[in-house]
């Protein structure tokens, strides 16, 4: 095994993905080089590392080659350091439920996001609105299944899906100052209202879930880059 100071990231200050990464080499106290991307005209190591997708994160351990794609990357450093602060549960069973609930995360809830960002009608933008709802809803029940009463989806602490959903509440954040929306709060997702809040002063989070400004930036750098079409 490498030497933890082996360990390059690349990345960018808004990605909630690149987070994830940084959230697990916190919590598993490994040292790392952050290498900061910029996506608005990217850079021949992203595109030589990978070249499939030209997206961050991008985890480098030693000289292998490199791992890429948040998810396979934390399960790579799980497995890699498995006695600090286990990411993933030990049981086959729970451990498929939280890979489940992940790939909901990312293909069914943070997408949703991106719809909100590119559809610039009001009643596509309602639609859009009350799919972020109704599927906030379903992880609110996910959450009291997974947590079975404790204050995580982990358990006692911080584990795979607080990171995967808890990297994104610096955009859930930013999207409901914008939009004049309430996408986790006391009412309707109590459980989950709680957990945020738990998740927002996680030590391990600190300084890794970007800031408004970040966001912002990020924000209008996609509007340029990647703009609404106009139907
Ligand atoms: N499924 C990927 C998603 C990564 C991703 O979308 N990264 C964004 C930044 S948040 C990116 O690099 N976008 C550049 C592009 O799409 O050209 C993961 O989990 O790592």
């Amino acid at each position: 095994m490498g030497k933890s100071s082996e360990i390059k990231l690349i990345g960018t200050d808004a990605s909630h993905f690149a987070s994830r990464v940084k959230f697990v080499l916190n919590l598993k106290s490994i040292e790392y080089e952050y290498i900061v991307e910029n996506l608005a005209c990217k850079s021949e190591l992203l595109l030589t590392l990978n070249p499939v997708y030209q997206r961050v994160p991008v985890l480098v351990h030693a000289n292998n080659p490199p791992i890429l794609e948040s998810l396979v990357i934390i399960e790579y450093l799980d497995e890699m350091y498995p006695d600090v602060h286990p990411i993933l549960p030990s049981d086959p069973l729970d451990r498929a439920n939280n890979r489940f609930w992940a790939s909901y995360i990312d293909n069914m809830f943070i997408p949703l996001f991106e719809d909100l960002r590119k559809t610039l009608d009001k009643e596509g933008n309602d639609v859009v609105k009350k799919q972020i709802s109704e599927r906030t809803q379903l992880l609110e029940e996910a959450f009291v299944k997974l947590s079975k009463g404790k204050a995580y989806f982990g358990g006692d602490d911080a584990g795979y899906l607080d990171i995967v959903l808890g990297c994104f509440l610096g955009w859930v954040k930013f999207v409901e100052i914008y939009n004049q929306l309430k996408v986790i709060d006391e009412v309707r997702t109590p459980k989950l209202q709680e957990w945020a809040n738990r998740i927002w002063s996680h030590e391990a989070l600190k300084d890794v879930i970007p800031g408004n400004e970040t966001l912002m930036n990020f924000y209008m750098m996609l509007q340029v880059h990647k703009p609404p079409r106009v139907i």
